[in-house]
């Protein structure tokens, strides 16, 4: 009865919405359009002070997108589409953060975004079947649907390194990367990390820098990016009939409008093995080189390992030094196991004379020290140290805002102790109105992303129309429905080879995370199709009120 008069007292305080959406990044400011075209008052809550989630915080040197951008692109609304020009293949930064801005602009997100507020804390109120939400700054939000567009990548990882406090020089996050950029003349920059956020910055770092060093853990594949202008015959497929080639998109496996490969690795010679290998390397195309191949690449250890070699060769021509080409050649997890990066230049620059790598494999950081950096076996004077150190990936921002209590008084931490439990990703048992957008369990962050939280949005703001319309106040997934989803979600990570691997897809990276693997493997369109089949079936695993 306290929490209840509490609850109530602090309704009375708060900022009444029908809706509220937390982050303003690609997510969050579709869902706020949908909501108010759906005829909901809404508000987002957002920590940055403006918007564009992952491209307001990312602002590394070298920062672009790895799915080419007439991909990475909203679909919604056919006159942005052709409102808006991209620049190049790969865009950067900047520019993908300009475009946001255009779009929050466009459909007039702004006012609102209340910016440069946390969310902390989340209760449903079981009396009033509404959601309250506390905040860092200003009054807190009572909501009848509480909706997280957190990002899967927003949480970065602590560095979990001795002495950092201790170093004097400067300290930077490349997903905390400071808004003026930072001048690296004539410095002795650090790198710590070799996942794609080092694998970009790293060549532009080495060209500004007096000499780099990059502390590598675990090499990572990288591809050829070949930027420039968006090419020409993706172009004409897109304009020739966009909506065909969206819907391709919305139907693939990965969220970009290419077909199922049939071919398999052993009905192709060498020959031809390396001729396919050797064209889809010249593209410079993430999602071309990881599903066009042939057809057992991602889902059979031979016909994976088959990439390995090819790209561990290109390695070894592009890298002079033996003993580093060996070092940055990646022997303990199948490609695409792990997300490969794009390169720029990257493995070139450990050609230059101002560049050393540090295997940590064979001399780990022993610690950070006021003025470097010390392995087992030699101590580097460093200036600067950038980490790049990764995120606290799908689950760290959700888990941020703690607690978030749900029916009973549970909170989402406890009932995730042993790994996040979700109906579709979308949705959680026990937490009614409570929704994720590319939330664990959703294909997310194994797919273009863009197409991803379109499909997401779509969904719940559909759902909450036609709940509302059909006169329920709740939606929530039963406990039966969440267990079918999880094992559904198990016997498809059996499928592919991502469980093979040590990474933030499976919760590896951080220490002391529960570990299993968090996006579904399923596939963009069949996901699609299931989300659209529990909806036909009269919103089978919902329990509505
Ligand atoms: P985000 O953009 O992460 O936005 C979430 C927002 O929520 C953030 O602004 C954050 O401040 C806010 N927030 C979180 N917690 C709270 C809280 N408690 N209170 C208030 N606010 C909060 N994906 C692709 O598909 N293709 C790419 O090429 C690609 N490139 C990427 C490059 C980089 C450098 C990174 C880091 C990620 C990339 N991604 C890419 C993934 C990218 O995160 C998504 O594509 C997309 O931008 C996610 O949008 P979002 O709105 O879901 O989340
Ligand atoms: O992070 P990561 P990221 N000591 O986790 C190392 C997207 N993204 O920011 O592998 C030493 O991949 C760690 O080593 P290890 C994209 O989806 C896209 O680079 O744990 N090293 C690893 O090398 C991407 O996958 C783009 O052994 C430590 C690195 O730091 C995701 O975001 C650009 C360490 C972290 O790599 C995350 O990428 C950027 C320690 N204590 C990001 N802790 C595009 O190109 C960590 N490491 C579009």
């Amino acid at each position: 009865a306290m929490v209840a008069t509490r609850a109530v007292e602090e309704r009375g305080t708060a900022q009444q919405v029908d809706v509220a959406v937390v982050g303003a990044g690609f997510a969050g400011l579709y869902l706020l359009h949908r909501l108010r075209k759906a005829g909901f008052s809404t508000v987002a809550l957002e920590e940055a002070g403006d918007v564009g989630g992952t491209w307001y915080w990312n602002r590394y040197p070298g920062a672009r997108c790895d799915i080419q951008t007439i991909d990475y692109s909203y679909t919604f609304d056919p006159g942005l589409e052709t409102a808006w020009t991209w620049s190049e293949k790969y865009a950067t930064q900047p520019e993908i953060l300009r475009y946001l801005g255009f779009v929050a602009d466009r459909y007039d997100l702004r006012r609102d975004i209340r910016f440069k507020t946390k969310v902390t804390e989340a209760r449903w109120d079981e009396t009033a079947e509404r959601w309250l939400i506390t905040t860092d700054n200003g009054e807190a939000v009572s909501c009848r649907h509480y909706i997280m567009a957190t990002g899967c990548l927003s949480a970065p990882k602590p560095p979990e390194i001795d002495g950092v406090k201790d170093f004097k020089g400067e300290v930077y996050f490349t997903g905390r990367w400071p808004h003026g950029g930072v001048n690296l003349a004539g410095k002795r920059v650090a790198v710590i990390g070799t996942g794609s956020s080092a694998i970009q910055s790293i060549p532009l770092i080495a060209e500004q820098a007096a000499h780099l060093t990059v502390f590598q853990r675990t090499p990572n594949f990288a591809l050829p990016a070949h930027n420039g202008p968006a090419p020409s015959e993706r172009m004409s497929l897109l304009q020739s009939d966009r909506a065909a080639y969206r819907e391709q998109a919305r139907q693939s496996m990965a969220g970009v409008p290419y077909p199922q490969q049939m071919a398999v690795s052993w009905q192709l010679s060498d020959a031809e093995r390396r001729a396919r290998f050797e064209e889809a390397w010249g593209k410079g195309d993430l999602v071309y080189i990881l599903t066009q191949l042939w057809a057992d690449q991602a889902v059979d250890v031979e016909g994976n390992k088959l990439i390995c070699d090819l790209i561990r060769e290109k390695i070894s021509a592009a890298v002079k030094d033996p003993e580093t080409a060996a070092a940055l050649m990646p022997h303990d997890h199948p490609f695409g196991a792990k997300r490969p990066c794009l390169d720029t230049n990257y493995y070139a620059t450990y050609n230059r004379p101002n560049v050393t790598l540090v295997n940590l494999r064979q001399e780990p950081i022993k610690a950070i020290s006021t003025g470097g950096i010390a392995t087992g076996k030699r101590s580097f004077d460093i200036d600067v140290i950038v980490f790049a150190t990764g995120f606290d990936a799908m689950t760290g921002a959700i888990r941020a805002v703690h607690p978030i209590t749900g029916r009973g008084g549970k909170s989402l931490t406890d009932v995730w102790a042993q790994g996040p439990q979700t109906y579709l990703g979308l949705t959680v048992a026990g937490f009614p109105n409570f929704f994720m957008i590319t939330g664990p369990g959703s294909p997310s962050v194994l797919s273009n992303m863009a197409v991803s939280i379109e499909q997401h949005v779509d969904w719940v703001v559909d759902r909450l129309a036609a709940l509302r319309d059909a006169g329920f106040t709740t939606m929530e997934p039963t406990e039966t429905a969440q267990a079918g989803w999880n094992r559904h979600m198990a016997d498809c990570s059996m499928l592919t080879l991502h469980r093979l691997a040590n990474t933030w897809y499976t919760g590896a990276n951080v220490p002391g995370k529960v570990q299993g693997l968090m996006p579904y493997t399923g596939g963009v369109g069949p996901y699609r199709s299931i989300c659209d089949e529990v909806v036909s079936r009269g919103m089978l695993g919902f329990k509505l009120s």
